[in-house]
């Protein structure tokens, strides 16, 4: 028996705004050539492409204050912010295909407003090899791609903690980390003292992703609102070189797979974001292809019959 999806769209944020490298742009193109639609269509998944927002273009400046871009990364933000909530008003699943992980603020201030509108508990699952809990005074680079996780906590600029005229999305306590291995300096301090719950590589390597994942989805019920924001390079680069921040010691193949499966097995995933994804650094698109290969197993793909 194969469980039933409510209807998903597609949204393409072809940006990489807030990155350290370009390229990140054509992720969305690489992910639709690496059949993400039709493996959903597969899926038995009813599948609408609402092609891509339409943003301001990437002016390659240095920081201003400590932030690269910021102008450009708030217009963005907006774009994916009233697209993800209007799916999810539609009663539809959104996936976003970024672009860089700047956009996972739009993405999830969206997705916490509908929580707040619907009564839902939300649970975020940031797979990636960042912490992504950068601010401007700590920010080795000003690269907003390295923010947003602080940004929905209420650390960072107005403009981004403030998306939707309202507070914080978010608390540090909704957040679930996975695979982490490069955190910067100062940022090692905030999420200390911020209390993010962080399953780095090194508690993975200890107790096993199995477990790892049991203790990060402990809690979903019929009642969660489950996100999972997936930055490409949470994988290891030996399999998915397509991205701009390689980090070396990310989860294999199989650990990558048996992420995805338990979350499918909780059946509460109710948006999604692809993100980092770099085409220009990749190889043959394997990367865009894994990563459409790890989406199948999120929507319940899997070896044997299991229910
Ligand atoms: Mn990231």
């Amino acid at each position: 028996m194969s469980r039933s999806y409510p209807p998903v769209s597609i949204i393409g944020a072809p940006t990489d705004v807030g990155a350290g490298h370009r390229g990140a742009r054509l992720g969305p193109e690489a992910l639709r050539i690496a059949g993400i639609a039709e493996a959903l269509v597969a899926r038995g998944v009813d599948v609408l492409d609402r092609g891509n927002l339409d943003g301001p273009r990437n002016p390659w400046q240095p920081p201003v204050e400590g932030y690269r871009h910021l102008d450009e990364v708030v217009q963005w933000n907006r774009l994916v912010m009233e697209a993800v909530l209007a799916e999810l008003r539609d009663g539809r699943m959104p996936i976003m295909l970024g672009g860089d992980h700047c956009l996972g603020l739009g993405s999830i201030t969206a997705v916490a407003r509908h929580c707040r509108e619907t009564g839902k508990e939300l649970r975020v699952l940031w797979l990636d090899a960042h912490a992504d809990f950068n601010t401007s005074q700590v920010t080795p680079s000003g690269n907003v791609h390295g923010m947003p996780v602080a940004c929905l906590c209420g650390l960072g600029p107005r403009e981004l903690t403030h998306l939707d005229g309202e507070g914080p999305a978010i608390q540090p306590s909704v957040i679930r980390q996975i695979g982490i291995r490069s955190v910067d300096e100062g940022e090692k301090r905030l999420v200390k003292q911020h209390g993010l719950d962080v399953y780095d590589m090194r508690y993975i390597d200890e107790v096993g992703m199995r477990r790892a994942m049991e203790e990060a989805l402990e809690g979903v019920d019929e009642n969660t609102h489950l996100h999972v924001s997936f930055d490409v390079d949470f994988l290891d680069p030996s399999i998915a070189p397509g991205v701009g921040t390689t980090v070396p010691g990310g989860p294999n193949y199989r650990e990558a797979q048996l992420v995805m499966e338990m979350i499918a097995d909780t059946g509460r995933m109710a948006s999604l974001d692809i993100v980092e994804l770099n085409p220009v650094l990749d190889s043959h698109n394997t990367t865009a292809e894994l990563a459409v290969d790890l989406v199948e197993s999120l929507f319940g793909k899997s070896t044997l019959m299991r229910d």
